[in-house]
């Protein structure tokens, strides 16, 4: 087959004008105390029905960036996950999960008045406390993890997450492209590829880290179709054919 995409493993729908409105119209005080409310990611998760537990840890660094670990989330529409947050940092911060309209808009809110957030898509917590927030993510789109406190958004604190469904296992996979050029001592291959939907990439000319096993299969100028995901943060060819 010749189709420049041939499958996908997710499939993601961007937010829509109507979700912009975000959550809070204003009335921030209103959706306190754990109200199971539904909000465009979703809404609090049952502790009983978890699937995943993800660790988060906000911290600042000696070069005066704060940051969140890891920096971008995925998940499945329907997956209720247990994010355990630890502040391993010497200020205070926050754990935010909204739309990027919804935590804009409460940005904008907090540079006025720093206000403490209650709310159960949020945790704050002093240096050296973990918290945790228990999520259903019943949507599809692109939505965002924030530290909220005035400036630690600008300084990095902020990260995307990504809802995505699983398709049938048939469908999964490939992308075609040719390798333009290897260099096995560096373990790269720079291959010319398809658009790479499920790490949300254009089609475009990228150098991907390769396994020595993987390396030996390729040749300069093949026309190859394969899949490619992030390993230990670098773009790597994991399959082949
Ligand atoms: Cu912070």
């Amino acid at each position: 087959m010749k189709n420049l995409l041939l499958t996908t493993t997710l499939a993601f729908a961007l937010t829509g004008p109507s979700f912009a409105a975000g959550t809070h119209d204003g009335g921030h005080s209103n959706d306190h105390a754990g109200m199971a409310k539904e909000m465009m990611i979703g809404m609090p998760g049952d502790p009983a029905k978890v699937t995943r537990t993800i660790d988060v840890s906000m911290r600042e660094t000696d070069d005066g960036e704060m940051l969140f670990e890891p920096g971008s989330l995925d998940f499945l529409r329907g997956e209720t996950i247990r994010f355990n947050v630890i502040n391993n940092g010497e200020l205070e911060h926050e754990f935010v999960i909204d739309t990027m309209m919804g935590n804009a808009e409460h940005k904008e809110a907090m540079a006025k008045m720093d206000m403490e957030h209650d709310d159960p898509n949020s945790v704050r917590l002093d240096p050296g406390a973990s918290g945790e927030v228990v999520w259903t993510f019943s949507n599809f789109g692109s939505f965002e993890f924030a530290c909220l406190i005035p400036g630690h958004y600008e300084s990095g604190m902020h990260g995307p997450i990504m809802v995505g469904e699983q398709m049938a296992q048939a469908d999964v996979e490939y992308t075609t492209g040719t390798i333009k050029k290897i260099d096995a001592k560096a373990g790269k291959v720079t291959i010319i590829h398809g658009p790479l939907v499920t790490l949300d990439m254009p089609a475009m000319t990228m150098v991907f880290r390769a396994d020595e096993e993987m390396m030996a299969k390729m040749y300069e100028g093949q026309d190859i179709e394969f899949v490619a995901d992030r390993v230990k943060g670098k773009l790597t060819v994991t399959a082949l054919k």
